[in-house]
């Protein structure tokens, strides 16, 4: 198998101005006739070499003339025709197996609807094309369909034709003005509800919006649609950026690989985040939707209008993206809660990533499956990367940047450099040094110690910073890493953006009294922080600090000192005991909870299994899992009126969406954890579940009881179960929370959910739900001493690899890094490694899988 490299990358030989699809839609026979105005780079006659995989070829002609079969040449992965003319009209007609389509790429059926995948590559699994984004062309689509069962015909661009033919089908026609790469190609067909919206632009032009979801889900979309309208308002206020079309269509289909896909003119999502209702979705579901909404809109301007040249260069629009649609967020509710979920995201799977087989940059230098890159590393990562550069030139610089961006290359496929030099260019500054971000992978180790000269009032800060080697890549370079401090002193803090430069400096200050220092406010920059604090600096810092990243951040250093300390307690044997300052702390905030509520509760959780594991080199996982466990249990008993007093102080209101209401429902679901750890809460619980008005605070129930191992978990999941057992997505929840039980009977119980009548491997959400909770939410199980978790994933990958191959690819990631581990679990993830790699797999787990063992 032949990977691709960036260094490989050459200059389409020909290019496409038009094309011209007309699809008879058929479940097994779909009809595609594709036409193509082909020219020559060159000007030359040439061979033409066309991408198409798992497609059926009907004829072939060019300028007119039909080919014969000696004429040009089909391979697996190509269609090859020699001494085509320089300027040449190619036909081609195919056709097409919807049903058989169970990998979701290309165009497939979704619950008898038809809607198509194309990025990266998928496009070539509807037509032989330069599937390339580089080439961008208009697209003009027609369908063809029955009249009656599928109302709904789209495709990108305007609607320009539509009549009833003879036979009781319907021909609509589609015109995108905008030429773009096929890779944002979409069409569906299908019988939906429509929710109709406008908007109009700052200009003054009336935009139609359109949601389309599955019959009786009508109403349950009107939250997806303010979002976009809210979206649209902020990137003409934040970026100057309008909407181009006259109509932005959304289809939710419940079989999707992803999240959503920003097509142009016709978003497809995953139905997952369109839908939601106060009664069926949670604040996170809320919050999901609004982001997810506001990413695929942002991605007309950061994405389509200007695209990527090659898919090496995907961060330079994921990236960008992930921090528009971040700032998007912040803007709509708590910046500090929105950094803080990042950082989470950063901390826990980024760092993950750089430690494992598939480290790579942001700008991957080597693909074999590009399915595969679409990362943590370069969508997060690729965030934070912008987000510096954001926080070096400051907000109007930034803006500078991307106006010089948009006005040098719209309507172009560019590359990541390009932007960095729109950057350069429209603030006069030099970033070269900047530029090493996207050639180097892993995580840098910033290493800080402090002096303080009492006599000559000085303080100084000497930084080291130091890149570890990566599967990828031995050599590493100094980075420029903007940091951002505060220096707090005498109920003062003054703060600071150090740029750091070379792998050692020093930073001096002058000081009448030693301060303590706030090193790395908001997270500026993507690295491990070392520093020696003690326990009373933590806590002035989780007081003090100007940044509520930086308190918070206090606090998870804080908790990482105690899961060292609880577990050289467990291998000598003795019992660990919280600090009582720490302990006061807490008691503190939960009789004086701080304004933003919110913010409370994320000081008040100890953090998850996945950010203590990180780290560790190697990972001692049910050491991890009972420190936190036994942290939880002292805070529950020695807090145990605290935590009953905040919750019985927060009521609750009739539902809303709104920040103060998500807030005090984040507070109270975090006492009411901890509440059930200590006594028979039955009463309480109940009365929550069964009285609130919003799955929020039922979720909220549900969850108490799985982690205390309450005796209301089996009845009140059953209940649940019998509420939504004909709402999917709700009954993903539930899915959800069966296989995150941690306790050995989830063995079982994932066999039982494997055969409800509501599962399906053909359905990502529904895998996702059982075999995505288990190994990311039940690590105790998961990592089970005997083996058991690694083999069941294992099983679960293989079986779906021949379903579809994205979803495996995904899943198999947990047992990649199997040299994380100590030895016993090392040999059992090895051996089911070698067992994998011993099959017939697809380029996407081939290439995970293989790394990881070479
Ligand atoms: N661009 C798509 C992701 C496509 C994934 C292909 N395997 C969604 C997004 O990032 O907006
Ligand atoms: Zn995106």
């Amino acid at each position: 198998r032949q990977a691709k490299k960036l260094s490989d990358y050459k200059a389409p030989e020909f290019t496409i101005s038009d094309v011209e699809l007309s699809f008879e839609l058929n479940p097994e026979a779909t009809l595609l006739t594709a036409t193509y105005q082909l020219h020559s780079a060159s000007g030359c006659a040439g061979t033409l070499t066309l991408d198409g995989q798992e497609l059926k070829l009907l004829s072939v002609s060019v300028d007119g003339q039909r080919l014969s079969a000696d004429a040009y040449q089909v391979t697996s992965e190509q269609l090859i025709l020699p001494g085509l003319p320089a300027k040449a009209q190619l036909e081609l007609k195919i056709e097409l197996n919807p049903k058989a389509n169970t990998a979701l790429e290309g165009l497939y059926l979704s619950n008898g609807a038809y809607c198509t995948q194309c990025e990266a590559e998928g496009f070539r699994r509807i037509a032989y094309y330069l599937d390339r984004p580089d080439v961008l062309a208009r697209f003009t689509t027609h369908i063809i369909a029955d009249a009656k069962a599928y109302p709904a015909l789209l495709s990108n661009g305007n609607l320009v034709h539509s009549s009833l033919l003879a036979d009781g089908r319907r021909h609509v026609t589609w015109v995108d003005p905008f030429p773009k790469p096929s890779y944002l190609f979409a069409l569906v067909a299908g019988d939906f509800d429509c929710l109709k919206g406008s908007y109009t632009t700052g200009s003054g032009r009336e935009v139609a919006l359109e949601f389309y979801v599955d019959k009786g889900n009508k109403h349950r979309a009107q939250f997806a649609l303010e979002s976009l309208k809210r979206a649209m308002l902020w990137d003409e206020q934040t970026f100057g950026l309008e909407y181009d079309l006259d109509i932005y269509m959304v289809v939710a289909v419940d079989f999707f690989n992803m999240g959503a896909m920003e097509n142009k003119g016709l978003n497809v999502f995953n139905s997952k985040y369109v839908l939601a209702d106060q009664a069926s979705a949670t604040d996170t579901d809320f919050f999901n939707i609004e982001s997810i909404v506001g990413h695929e809109y942002f991605h007309n301007w950061t994405g389509n209008r200007v695209t990527c040249r090659d898919w090496f260069q995907l961060s330079l629009k994921e990236g960008l993206t992930v921090f528009r649609d971040q700032q998007f967020s912040a803007d709509m509710g708590s910046r500090t809660l929105n950094r803080i979920d990042a950082v989470k995201t950063i901390r826990t799977a980024q760092f993950a990533e750089d430690a494992g087989p598939m480290a790579h940059p942001i700008r991957p230098q080597q693909v074999l499956e590009m399915n595969n890159f679409y990362t943590v590393t370069v969508y997060d990562k690729g965030a934070e990367v912008i987000r510096m550069l954001h926080t070096l030139l400051g907000q109007d610089g930034f803006r500078k940047g991307m106006d010089l961006y948009f006005k040098r290359h719209d309507g172009q496929a560019v590359t990541c450099d390009d932007f960095v030099n729109a950057m350069q260019d429209a603030n006069g500054r030099d970033l070269s040094l900047f530029r090493r971000w996207y050639q180097q992978s892993g995580t840098p180790e910033l290493k800080v110690y402090s002096q303080f000269d009492a006599k000559k009032r000085e303080f100084k800060l000497l930084m080291q910073q130091h890149t570890p080697a990566t599967a990828d890549q031995a050599e590493k370079q100094p980075l420029l890493l903007p940091v951002r401090i505060e220096l707090l002193s005498e109920g003062r803090s003054q703060s600071y953006l150090l740029e750091m430069t070379e792998a050692s400096q020093e930073f001096s200050f002058a000081v009448s009294q030693q301060p303590v220092p706030v090193l790395l406010a908001d997270f500026s920059a993507p690295v491990k922080l070392q520093y020696h604090y003690s326990l009373a600096e933590l806590l002035q810092i989780a007081r003090e600090a100007k940044d509520g990243v930086a308190r918070w951040d206090a606090i998870q250093q804080l908790w990482q000192l105690q899961v060292k300390a609880a577990i050289a307690a467990q291998h000598s044997g003795t019992d660990y005991q919280l600090p009582a300052a720490l302990l006061e702390f807490y008691r503190q905030l939960l009789l004086q909870p701080l304004d933003d509520l919110a913010f409370t509760a994320e000081l008040l959780t100890v953090p998850c299994y996945d950010m203590v594991a990180e780290q560790f080199e190697q990972i001692p996982v049910q050491e991890i899992v009972q420190a936190l466990q036994g942290f939880r249990q002292q805070l529950a008993e020695k807090l145990a009126e605290q935590w009953l007093f905040c919750y019985q102080s927060l009521r609750s209101e009739a539902y809303q969406y709104e920040q103060q209401q998500v807030a005090q429902r984040a507070l109270r679901s975090v006492c009411l954890q901890y509440l059930c750890f200590v006594k028979d809460q039955g009463l309480l619980l109940q009365q929550q579940y069964q009285s609130s008005d919003n799955m929020t605070d039922q979720l909220a129930v549900l969850r108490a009881c799985r982690n205390s191992a309450h005796p209301l978990f089996a009845s009140l999941m059953s209940d649940f179960e019998q509420r939504w057992q004909h709402d999917v997505l709700v009954l993903d929840k539930w899915f959800n929370l069966s296989a995150s039980y941690p306790h050995p009977t989830v063995f079982s119980t994932l066999q039982q959910l494997t055969a409800h009548p509501q599962f399906s491997w053909q359905n990502p959400n529904r895998v996702r739900a059982v075999f995505g909770a288990f190994y990311q939410q039940n690590p105790a199980m998961f990592h089970a001493e005997d083996g058991r978790g690694y083999q069941v994933l294992a099983d679960v990958v293989l079986k779906m690899d021949a379903i579809n191959p994205q979803v495996a690819s995904r899943l198999v990631t947990p047992l990649l890094s199997w040299k994380r581990y100590q030895p016993a679990r090392q040999q059992q993830l090895k051996a089911v490694l070698q067992t994998m790699l011993s099959k017939d797999l697809s380029n996407d787990l081939y290439e995970k899988v293989s790394k990881s063992l070479s």
